[in-house]
């Protein structure tokens, strides 16, 4: 997917906490003008393709009426406690084109049962409500941190937990699977997709989509996340989680603080651009709606990635590869020109460092080359090179590891009517999809 947004809401945008410690008056979530559909079409208009929303967060205020606590909306001043903020959002998603994810913290500070095993049967009937009674869900984003002190139905003390063996992880996800089976899993050890060891929505490079899972666990050590491992033996790759603010809760005096739409960027490339996911929080305020300035951004932000690509430069070339798999139709390199056609170019199985030229007519102005592998093949590629045909010679002017799922390399523009692809290193013979060069507008 690439692209999506989480939405940050609940107490919280009330209290102007970050991490809610769980005694809340529930009337205090009061969005005077919440507007499910604003949330979906901003995120639309920003290019994502689905929302995460914090159903719980730490605090452990549900923004569904559950049927196992308290603290939830159903006792919020909101729509006289007959609202269900996961109902509305999830019904906008759906309206706008966009999936539906959620997130369910483990760590809750109101319950009173949290830190005994009672609790793990609570949080799963929660997921229960969650995943049966809203439709499709595309994630569960499985928090990992446990914070210690708490209101904890009135202890107000700090309770301690085993994260590797508390939670009893296996037998949630199996829970997970049984009633949303195409659901992909966060967390810090997947199952299915991963943190990538930081907020700031920057993937390693390198980032491999596989790592090594076992002893792994939610809030565990970050080592090797955000780069991956290889060789590793399980397939789960990177999520960029990062908030388009300072904080992930709505505070009004952030908002001068909002990110740039040059700042978003920065953070696509360094995120989808690296073959991972990016996750970008858009907290809504407390109407219950997207903010002007948080709007403003997203819409700058992708006005310029559609302008970048909707032009692929290289779809104009004459493309000369030093080798094709059996000579065959089927993996010549123009399949790298087609998006999404599930074709690729391939060469023999002992041809692991081929070369494509691409040659134009005309010389062409660029700034950003972007690369897919096909990945029902897996991340093949270790080491690739671009040159450019410059005064009767080649000049060398990007080079990168891994590829994966998306790589985009940006930088100063440059001009040619000659560009070499060159994969300088893989195991195997390399399977690539996509190939396209790209130029920025330029900013005024
Ligand atoms: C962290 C939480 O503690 C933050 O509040 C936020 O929800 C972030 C996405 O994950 O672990």
């Amino acid at each position: 997917m690439e692209f999506y947004g989480f939405v940050h809401f609940t107490v919280n945008t009330f209290t102007d906490k970050e991490w809610g410690y769980g005694d809340e008056n529930e009337a205090v979530f009061n969005p005077t003008d919440f507007n499910a559909d604003q949330i979906a079409a901003t995120a639309k208009n920003a290019g994502m393709k689905g929302l995460i929303l914090t159903a719980k967060h730490h605090d452990g205020f549900c923004l569904w009426p559950s049927k196992f606590t308290e603290h939830c909306v159903k006792n919020s001043t909101w729509k006289n406690g007959k609202g269900d903020v996961v109902k509305e959002l999830a019904k906008a998603c759906r309206t706008h084109g966009l999936r539906f994810g959620v997130y369910l913290s483990p760590w809750d500070r109101n319950n009173k049962n949290y830190a005994r095993p009672e609790y793990i049967a609570y949080y799963r009937n929660q997921l229960r409500e969650l995943l049966t009674q809203y439709g499709d869900i595309f994630t569960v984003w499985f928090d990992g941190a446990n914070g210690g002190d708490g209101y904890y139905g009135g202890a107000r003390e700090t309770r301690k937990i085993d994260p590797r063996t508390y939670y009893d992880w296996d037998n949630t996800r199996k829970l997970v699977r049984e009633l949303m089976p195409m659901a992909v899993m966060f967390s810090d050890a997947g199952p299915d997709f991963r943190w990538v060891g930081n907020e700031n929505g920057v993937a390693g490079d390198p980032c491999w989509a596989t790592l090594n899972a076992a002893g792994r666990y939610p809030g565990g050590s970050s080592e090797g996340l955000n780069s991956g491992e290889r060789p590793g033996t399980d397939w789960i790759p990177a999520e960029c989680d990062v908030s388009i603010r300072p904080g992930w809760f709505y505070h009004q005096k952030e908002d001068t603080r909002v990110k740039t739409a040059a700042q978003l960027l920065d953070i696509y490339y360094k995120s989808v651009g690296r073959g991972a996911c990016l996750n970008l929080n858009i907290p809504p305020d407390r109407r219950g709606r997207i903010n002007e300035n948080d709007v403003r951004s997203l819409q700058e932000f992708h006005r310029i990635l559609q302008a970048t690509f909707s032009h692929n430069l290289a779809k104009s070339a004459l493309l000369k590869p030093s080798n094709v798999r059996g000579g065959a139709k089927q993996f010549d390199p123009e399949n790298l020109l087609r998006r999404h056609t599930g074709k690729y170019w391939a060469t023999d199985d002992n041809v692991t460092t081929p070369e494509l030229v691409l040659e134009f007519r005309r010389p062409i102005t660029f700034n950003v080359v972007s690369l897919r592998e096909y990945l029902p093949l897996g991340q093949r590629v270790e080491g690739f090179a671009l040159d450019l045909w410059t005064s009767g010679t080649w000049i060398e002017f990007a080079k990168g590891t891994s590829i994966g799922n998306h790589r985009l390399l940006r930088g100063a523009s440059v001009t040619s009517d000659k560009i070499r692809l060159r994969i300088t290193q893989a195991p195997v013979c390399p399977a690539l999809a996509e190939f396209g060069l790209f130029a920025e507008p330029v900013s005024n």
